[in-house]
């Protein structure tokens, strides 16, 4: 962020302001982590924060401090959208369309204001006054970090604040493994366990935190709907909405489940694709270079990052995944090339 814009939003957050955040639909770690470090940090500087999520976020996130604070949009419409027409300043994390707000959206564009956004996905809308805006950042989470420093509020970080940020890295990172690019992000992470943070604690909340019938519903992926097809380098999960009732699926229980195919040696391209009510939700991950972002923004109506995008097919389940397959087939070249000269 330029100097000159950084020290604009100072002077704004200088006086008591009413401020609402929003997440994207569907929050992961990531996106509750920056929401709830951003909402401890802008309410200890003497804001009236609200932090909102489009729908539900998932148990496993719960435990964040706060995070029974969170407005749910889908359970409270009415005082969501009070907030927002009474808002002064409106923050957006780890999303970069107004779009991934679905319903919100509509009050959201009309608001007068201020806006700024905080996020790593490529190419955001022009709607915001403000832009924290990095690809290769790590997670939102680690630019919410950088905001809070750039403002040079390093003193108002606490114990509760680096919880939240760690928290929203370790998850984007799966465990400091993904998207880190220098250096640099170890160096905040090493800065946030200054705080007396447990890291243990925090990766068994985040992933030994789940139920027993996410473990099955895992078993029965793994054994019965991975579909792998070698010469493509390919790997993919597909789930009917009547296999997800079978083991009573809940909000957030085929997290990660995207990845499982990429533990498989030559599998560098994975996708996960879920019934919806009309439609089918596709998640992608690559390893390398194979651009997954570009893949769903052409194909299936989405986006995200080179490593890590999702969509939406239009058809019935068995239809997307026979379309899935003949999409992956026209980049047969271009994967063989990628992933095959040594
Ligand atoms: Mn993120």
């Amino acid at each position: 962020m330029e100097p000159k814009a950084l020290i604009e939003i100072k002077e704004l957050l200088h006086i008591p302001k009413r401020i609402v955040i929003f997440t994207h639909v569907n929050p992961d770690g990531d996106a509750m982590g920056s929401l709830m470090g951003l909402y401890h940090f802008l309410t200890k500087l003497g804001h009236v924060v609200t932090p909102v999520t489009p729908n539900e976020f998932p148990f496993f996130l719960s435990w964040l401090t706060g995070a029974n604070q969170v407005k749910v949009f889908h359970n409270s419409p009415t005082e969501v959208i009070k907030k927002i027409s009474e808002a002064d300043i409106i923050f957006c994390v780890d999303f970069n369309d107004l779009r991934r707000l679905k319903e919100i959206e509509q009050y959201v564009s009309i608001s007068k204001a201020v806006k700024i956004l905080i996020d790593h996905h490529p190419y955001p809308t022009t709607v915001f006054n403000y832009y924290l805006h990095r690809i290769n950042a790590s997670a939102a989470a680690e630019l919410v970090y950088d905001f809070i420093l750039s403002l040079g509020y390093k003193n108002i970080i606490d114990h509760v604040i680096a919880e939240c940020i760690y928290a929203g890295i370790m998850s984007d990172t799966n465990s400091f493994n993904y998207n880190i690019t220098d250096s640099s992000t170890f160096r905040k992470v090493a800065d946030l366990l200054e705080y007396g943070i447990d890291h243990n604690k925090i990766y068994g909340l985040l992933y030994d935190n789940y139920s027993f019938n996410r473990m099955r519903l895992m078993g029965y992926c793994l054994n019965q709907k991975l579909v792998v097809i070698p010469k493509l380098h390919l790997g993919y999960i597909w789930l009917t909405q009547e296999e997800m009732k079978e083991y009573q699926f809940e909000v957030g229980d085929s997290e990660g489940f995207v990845n499982l195919p990429l533990a498989i040696r030559d599998i560098h391209i994975s996708a996960l694709l879920t019934e919806k009510d009309n439609f089918v939700r596709i998640s992608c991950r690559s390893k390398g270079e194979f651009p997954v972002n570009a893949l769903c923004a052409k194909h299936f109506e989405g986006g995200g990052h080179k490593n890590a995008a999702g969509g939406e097919i239009h058809m019935l389940i068995h239809d997307a995944i026979k379309h899935f397959e003949k999409t992956m087939e026209t980049y047969a070249d271009e994967i063989h090339k990628l992933y095959n000269n040594h």
